[in-house]
C-alpha cells in the first residue's frame, strides 16, 4: 500500500555522507546502497531536509583526541558516556560531503550538527548533552511540517536518536528501515529498533511510502 504524502510531510535524510559509506572513515556496511531509495523518497516528498555531521578537527568524539583510547571504546565526558569514533566528517573534507549519488538539489534545509568541539550530536534535534537544540524543531513547527519520515545513516545512532527525539517533541514519525543502514555496535541495532517501536515510531519500508 502506498501512503499518501501531504504538504505536512517532510523527508529527513540523516548523514548520507561519504565517511559513512564504504571507503569512508566510519563506513557503515552497505551505506551507499540506500542512495537510490532515498532519491526516490525525495522525489515523492514536497519537503526534503538533510542533516550533515560536521565536526571540527580534534572533536571530543574522536578517539584520536584522547590519548590511550581506541575507536569504538567509550569515555566519560561532562554530559555522560560518549562512544569514541575514528576521525570522521571533518568540516570541509571530502568525507563530510554528501554521497555523490544523493540528489540533494531540492533540499530546503541542511542542518549541521556536531560542530561544537566538546559535545557530540547524534540527533538532528538535540546534541548529546540532550539539552542543546539544533533549531530543527522550531523550523518544522513554524513551517507546519508535522509528519516526518527519517532515512539515512546510521539506523542505530543518528537515525534512532533523531526519531526518538522527534516523538518526544510530538511529531508523527516514521523510519523507512530499508533506506537506512546500521553500525550495530554490541547489539545497538536491536536496542534502537525496540526503543523506537516503544516510543511510537512507525518502522516501515520505503515501498510503503513511494512506489
Ligand atoms: C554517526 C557516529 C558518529 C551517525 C555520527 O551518523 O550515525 N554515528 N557520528
Ligand atoms: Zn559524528
Amino acid at each position: 500500500m502506498t501512503a499518501s504524502l501531504t504538504s505536512a510531510d517532510a523527508l529527513i535524510v540523516i548523514d548520507l555522507q561519504n565517511d559513512f559509506c564504504p571507503g569512508g572513515a566510519l563506513a557503515v556496511g552497505g551505506g551507499d546502497e540506500i542512495v537510490p531509495l532515498v532519491n526516490r523518497l525525495a522525489a515523492a516528498h514536497e519537503h526534503v531536509i538533510l542533516t550533515q555531521d560536521w565536526h571540527p578537527k580534534g572533536h571530543s568524539s574522536f578517539a584520536s583526541s584522547h590519548p590511550g583510547t581506541a575507536p569504538f571504546g567509550s569515555i566519560e565526558l561532562a554530559y555522560g558516556t560518549q562512544t569514541l569514533w575514528p576521525d570522521h566528517c571533518v568540516q570541509g573534507t571530502k568525507g563530510a560531503e554528501f554521497h555523490p549519488g544523493l540528489d540533494w538539489t531540492k533540499a530546503e534545509l541542511v542542518i549541521r550538527k556536531g560542530f561544537r568541539a566538546p559535545i557530540d550530536s547524534y540527533s538532528a534535534f538535540f546534541e548529546n548533552d540532550r539539552k542543546t537544540p539544533t533549531g530543527l524543531a522550531g523550523y518544522l513547527r513554524e513551517r507546519g511540517l508535522t509528519r516526518l519520515t527519517l532515512v539515512g545513516l546510521a539506523t542505530d545512532f543518528c537515525v534512532a536518536y533523531s526519531a526518538l527525539d522527534a516523538r518526544k517533541l510530538g511529531f508523527e514519525t516514521r523510519v523507512a528501515l530499508d533506506a537506512c543502514r546500521a553500525i550495530d555496535l554490541g547489539g545497538s541495532l536491536a536496542t534502537a529498533e525496540k526503543q523506537m517501536r516503544e516510543a511510537g515510531v512507525d518502522l516501515t519500508q520505503a515501498s510503503a511510502l513511494a512506489a
